[in-house]
């Protein structure tokens, strides 16, 4: 029989085949145990629950209900042994989350009025699993926290790093404050369900941002985590990530975090060890002479955990990696991946599988927590392969784990949420030029068929296979815009399956044209040619209309290979038909009238927002290090006038260590005068004569960090 637990055990041994689950179970132990344990136990077994019937022993080693197995409990954290013969059921944890984890596994082995006979030895790889709810953008909603930490639970993870950028209580300039009332009340609440669920609710501060080294700065920290000791929280952490400047110095860090330890950490009995994520979190952005890795491995106290992001912000953990790590801030380092976090390309959903971390680094590292979408739920996917992935490696299946993500979040709806699921999982183009597969299975059809229409044949098989997808594509997104199943969910995908519904349809239509203009039927083919331009055209608007964020609007689906496979078809199939009837129909090719190029490293693969009449680049969340001569130009296709610019770096005071410039031909420049308005934005214009080139340059003395906040130009004919 197919025993089937999230997530996998490390050992299951079936000794026999099942029994009828009885009617009425006797519970032994129920007085020392873990009482979430006990809680989740009456819940699941209800009536059946009592003081006579099956013996159900429950317990943690040592407890007198558990007495004779425990030689058989795993010696690790959070470990437990369970068995189910035709005599007794045992649950016993090698410490109170084991207890609990032993009965989230057998509430799993209900099967069909039937309960398997088996022998469960079970511990986690990774010490601490979970989320940092890290991210830019709006912070989940409270319900969608309380789902969160059910969901957690269920999937035996046990940490939630608590720490939205956007939330003013938690980084500046309101860190120093306590939250208002009903916030508090709010955050008690979560703190509560969080340990029901048996995880450990992790309070964060940013304070790095206008941090004075004072004590009086101090103190305020201090008073805060008081405050948020007083609502239940029980684990801290400091994030420094994303700033520059005084905040940034790792000697004052660690000054403070050792004070913090010392004198609140160490004194509470209950407090679990601190949490830092440091201002140079991944490998790409240590600079061994600035010292800082160097200073947090030898000052910082040891127990203080340190989180890392890996080689890059967003990046795959290898091995060679955490080692490395773990080398210059002498610990394991606490891993925060940027998985399926979309703050950075907010147009896409990211509901691919988890691959690409290493199996082997279970040893090296201390914690795994993901950070997530802004779209809680539909970051459920992702999470729960992390779950799966952190609790035992070895045996982790990435395809696997992500079907029975699937089916566990959208039991009713698998093979549409699947089919939607597998084309939206690619990033495009973007700053951290991190990839994901996509639409994996019928890229080889598509790029195939493609190159034979273009040699003049049509693969029939192909053919079909494409617009069955394109059929399954369509459906999907019906049949999930009127699901009931998972409201939540699909109030946060709504706009991707408006789009969804468009590409299926205009897939269908392209491939239909096709047909129309192989057979030489104009009627048809004009047709079908007009409702794919009214596709296209609806497509727009929804992208106008829909996730209308500052960063990356709007709302992109199936963009690396159904989108460009529906372009390439519709292309093809009008000039051909264009050549044949020695018509003019006009083609749906992209066009940007505006390319950029730079020389700063962390600017080269940032994408541009064109407008009609403006051009944006994609602000930037992090510090950008803007070196000595770097430049960022805009070079137009035709000469334009430049009736605005604005350029909003975030720093104070005046501006002088850069220019902003114009040519009409890329040789001789002139330099576009820049007022400061209220907002600390610059602005200039340039009326006087078209030009086609557009820069901004560092020529001051050393290199500049600056957020990009805002830059953009405003053109017109
Ligand atoms: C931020 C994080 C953000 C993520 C992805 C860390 C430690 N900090 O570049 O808040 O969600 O990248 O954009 C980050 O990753 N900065």
């Amino acid at each position: 029989q197919d025993i089937q637990v999230q997530p996998s055990p490390r050992q299951v041994n079936v000794t026999g085949k099942s029994m009828a689950i009885p009617v009425a179970f006797r519970l032994v132990g129920e007085q020392e145990a873990n009482p979430h344990a006990i809680t989740l136990l009456k819940q699941s077994l209800g009536d059946r629950l009592g003081t006579e019937g099956f013996p159900l022993y429950v317990g943690e080693k040592g407890g007198r209900g558990v007495r004779g197995v425990k030689r058989l409990i795993p010696d690790h954290p959070e470990g437990y042994y369970l068995s189910i013969t035709d005599k007794a059921i045992m649950l016993a944890g090698n410490d109170e989350r084991g207890t609990y984890y032993a009965v989230r596994t057998f509430m799993q082995l209900f099967h069909e009025g039937h309960l398997p006979f088996v022998e469960i030895q079970d511990y986690p790889d990774v010490r601490f699993r979970g989320v940092v709810e890290g991210f830019y953008g709006t912070p989940w909603s409270h319900e969608a926290r309380l789902r969160q930490l059910r969901f957690y639970g269920e999937n035996k993870l046990n940490t939630y790093i608590y720490g939205p950028k956007d939330d003013p209580y938690h980084s500046s300039p309101n860190w120093r404050k306590p939250y208002p009332v009903k916030e508090a009340a709010r955050l008690a609440e979560l703190v509560k369900v969080a340990d029901e669920n048996e995880v450990d609710f992790v309070w964060a501060i940013h304070p790095g941002l206008d941090i004075r080294w004072e004590t009086s700065d101090r103190d305020s920290l201090m008073a805060k985590f008081e405050h948020m000791y007083d609502l239940g929280v029980r684990s801290f952490a400091v994030f420094f990530d994303d700033i520059s400047g005084e905040g940034a110095k790792a000697d004052r860090q660690v000054e403070l975090l050792n004070y913090i330890d010392d004198h609140f950490v160490q004194v509470k009995p209950d407090v679990t060890p601190l949490i830092v994520c440091p201002t140079e979190y991944n490998k790409g952005w240590v600079r061994p002479e600035s010292g800082y890795l160097a200073t947090i491995g030898e000052k910082l106290n040891p127990s203080v955990e340190v989180m890392w992001t890996g080689d890059r912000v967003i990046s795959e953990i290898t091995k060679e990696g955490v080692e490395w790590i773990r080398e210059q801030i002498k610990r394991p380092s606490y891993i925060w991946w940027n998985f399926p976090v979309s703050d950075y390309v907010r147009d896409h959903l990211l509901l691919g599988e988890v691959y690409g971390n290493g199996k082997d680094i279970a040893g090296s590292i201390s914690g795994f927590v993901a950070n997530p979408m802004e779209w809680a739920e539909a970051s459920k996917l992702a999470i729960y392969c992390v779950a799966d992935y952190t609790w035992n490696m070895q045996s982790y299946d990435r395809f696997r784990s992500w079907h029975r993500a699937i089916r566990a979040i959208m039991p009713e709806n698998v093979e549409a949420f699947t089919v939607f699921a597998r084309h939206n999982s690619d990033l495009g183009e973007n700053v951290h030029r991190f990839r994901r597969e996509e639409s994996v299975e019928i890229q080889p059809v598509a790029e195939r068929f493609m190159k034979g229409y273009r040699e003049g044949h049509c693969d029939e098989r192909d053919f079909l296979a494409l617009q069955d997808e394109f059929e399954r594509v369509a459906e999907a997104a019906d049949l999930l815009l009127i699901d009931r199943e998972n409201e939540a969910l699909i109030e946060e995908i709504t706009p991707w399956l408006h789009q969804f519904k468009i590409l299926g349809d205009a897939g269908q239509e392209v491939l239909a044209m096709l047909k129309a203009g192989e057979r030489g039927d104009r009627e048809l083919f004009l047709r079908k040619y007009n409702h794919v331009k009214a596709l296209r055209k609806r497509s727009y608007e929804l992208e106008r209309q829909f996730n209308q964020n500052p960063y990356q609007p709007g709302v992109k689906t199936g963009t690396t290979v159904l989108q460009p496979l529906v372009l390439d078809v519709f292309t093809e199939a009008t000039e051909r038909f264009n050549r044949q009837n020695g018509t003019d129909l006009p083609l749906l090719a992209d066009y940007s009238p505006c390319k950029l190029t730079t020389n700063v490293p962390q600017l080269e693969s940032l994408p541009l927002q064109v407008y009609p009449n403006r051009v944006h680049l994609t602000p930037l969340l992090e510090v950008v290090k803007w070196p000595v001569g770097g430049y960022l130009q805009l070079e137009f296709d035709d000469a334009y006038r430049i009736p605005g610019t604005r350029l909003n770096f975030d720093v104070k005071g005046d501006l002088s260590w850069g220019v902003m410039e114009v040519s009409a031909d890329g040789e001789t420049w002139q330099t576009v005068a820049l007022t400061r308005d209220t907002r600390g934005r610059l602005n200039g214009k340039w009326e006087d004569a078209p030009v086609k080139f557009v820069r901004f340059t560092n020529t001051g003395e050393g290199e500049q960090q600056v957020y990009l906040r805002e830059f953009y130009v405003v053109f017109s004919l």
